[in-house]
């Protein structure tokens, strides 16, 4: 397995820029299925990338375990840490775990990143305290709302705010990362920690309904007085993609709201190659937004196709029981579909490209950056996990499918904590959502969990969707 997310194959030398800790934190939920020890062995790179107070170093070399602060450098007069990297080390760890079952790797000790002058490192902890201190970083570093601040920049790279500037994204990465926590301590059984946590979760939501909410969809981010970015009130960058998936998929957004937002979405930013990651697209340099402002309109991270956001689009899709939707922006992207308009796409029909130029740029449908992307994990995620709906977790593999009506039956093979499961799903009632019965080896299962085997063989399950 190759875990490089190097910008380029010139750009692999000691010196320069490494690989992203997000990047590589969000490969491993993806690759974990398929490959845990060398996803064990990455992990194990990334927690040493975590600093005392909770934050991430945002690139490094694998080799020489040296980070960098990335472009923020760059600008004395904006902070050096990002708003999310230090919480996707939470959801990549917890993937772990959940599809290995390896829960002592919490007990494992690790140094932090910051060192005394001679390299030595200033502490070493357990991975546990590792994962409280990167929500204690964010609960510790918000702004005028006491929503997260954004830091040089969130999930988005180039939108760089000055100091004091808010994320509704990492609000939002906030709250899933905090269901992760509280989940494992439901499952370690430690109701202190799960007190705290709701309680911190609650307060995040209330937060993100009470300042984001624009009335059709939700704000993106607020800059350092205060003002909304990704809102009606705005003439360009109106409405951003990522606030609208990842407030489904925190459970922030309440039922209506959720609805109106992936509605607003769909209307506003899907076209036929993929989904947009925001519109109207930026049409000048602007220092005080940074680098998105850079590209021309449709281009990259200024209102291109950043095929990277549109399986969480189809993840929230499915929280929401669209399956018929759900495929639809699956099917969209899908390298495989763009066979037939090659000389339009200009990539391999095989894998993701990072983006694709959109509907506002003269080459719409351009793909860009071919094999550069994030996508292929999370396009795996949100298939496997939540369109056929076979999740792993701590106990066993949940079942819950959202699919697109019209499929019948369908039959997944799963090797999981050693045992094979071949399950075979019935839908002759053509329904989206919902289960009937589970059947294990014949007999009936209450729940949706099917339970962890210690015989290490093969076994048949059948799921019958509702009626
Ligand atoms: O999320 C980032 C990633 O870390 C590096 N490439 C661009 C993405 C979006 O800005």
């Amino acid at each position: 397995l190759n875990w490089s997310r190097y910008l380029s194959l010139y750009q692999l030398g000691l010196g320069a820029r490494g690989i992203g800790f997000r990047d590589s934190c969000q490969d491993v939920m993806g690759a974990v299925s398929h490959t845990h020890e060398s996803a064990k062995k990455m992990l194990i790179k990334l927690i040493q990338m975590q600093k005392q107070n909770g934050s991430a170093m945002h690139q490094f070399n694998p080799l020489s375990m040296i980070g960098n602060e990335g472009d923020s450098l760059e600008d004395e007069d904006r902070y050096h840490f990002y708003g999310d990297d230090h919480l996707w080390l939470i959801l990549s760890v917890c993937s772990y775990i959940k599809e290995t079952g390896d829960l002592t790797f919490l007990e494992e000790v690790y140094p932090f990143y910051d060192k005394d002058k001679n390299g030595k490192a200033l502490e070493a902890s357990s991975l546990l305290e590792h994962l409280k201190r990167a929500l204690s970083f964010t609960k510790e570093h918000t702004g005028k709302h006491g929503l997260p601040l954004l830091g040089f920049a969130d999930w988005n790279d180039t939108v760089n705010l000055p100091k004091g500037a808010e994320s509704i994204f990492v609000a939002n990465l906030y709250g899933v990362a905090l269901l992760e926590m509280i989940e494992l301590f439901n499952y370690l059984g430690d109701q202190e920690q799960i007190d705290i946590y709701e309680k911190d979760y609650h307060h995040m939501k209330h937060l993100v309904n009470e300042h984001a909410w624009d009335g059709q969809w939700y704000i993106r981010y607020f800059d350092h007085l205060g003002n909304p970015i990704g809102s009606n009130q705005n003439e360009e960058g109106k409405i951003y993609t990522n606030a609208q998936s990842w407030t489904v998929l925190s459970g922030f957004a309440t039922k209506d709201r959720a609805k109106l937002a992936l509605e607003s979405l769909k209307k506003y930013l899907n076209t036929k190659n993929g989904i947009k990651l925001s519109t109207p697209g930026y049409s000048r340099y602007e220092h005080e937004k940074g680098g998105v402002t850079s590209y021309p309109p449709g281009a990259k991270e200024n209102g291109g196709i950043f095929l990277h956001s549109n399986p969480w689009v189809m993840i929230a899709e499915t929280m929401l029981g669209h399956g018929n939707q759900a495929f639809e922006y699956y099917h969209q992207i899908n390298p495989a579909s763009k066979n037939d308009k090659i000389n339009e796409f200009e990539c391999e029909p095989y894998v993701y490209p990072q983006n694709i130029l959109g509907d506002e740029h003269p080459q719409f449908g351009l793909g860009r950056n071919s094999w550069l992307s994030g996508t292929a994990s999370w396009t795996y995620q949100a298939a496997t996990k939540y369109i056929l709906g076979i999740k792993p977790v701590y106990d066993g593999l949940e079942i819950n499918p959202t699919i697109p009506s019209h499929w019948e039956t369908f039959t997944v093979k799963k090797e999981f904590r050693g045992s094979t499961y071949i399950i075979e799903f019935k839908n002759f009632n053509h329904v989206q959502n919902g289960i009937q019965s589970i059947t294990v080896d014949g007999i009936p299962i209450s729940g949706l969990v099917l339970p962890v085997f210690a015989d290490q063989k093969e076994h048949q399950v059948v799921v019958i969707m509702n009626k």
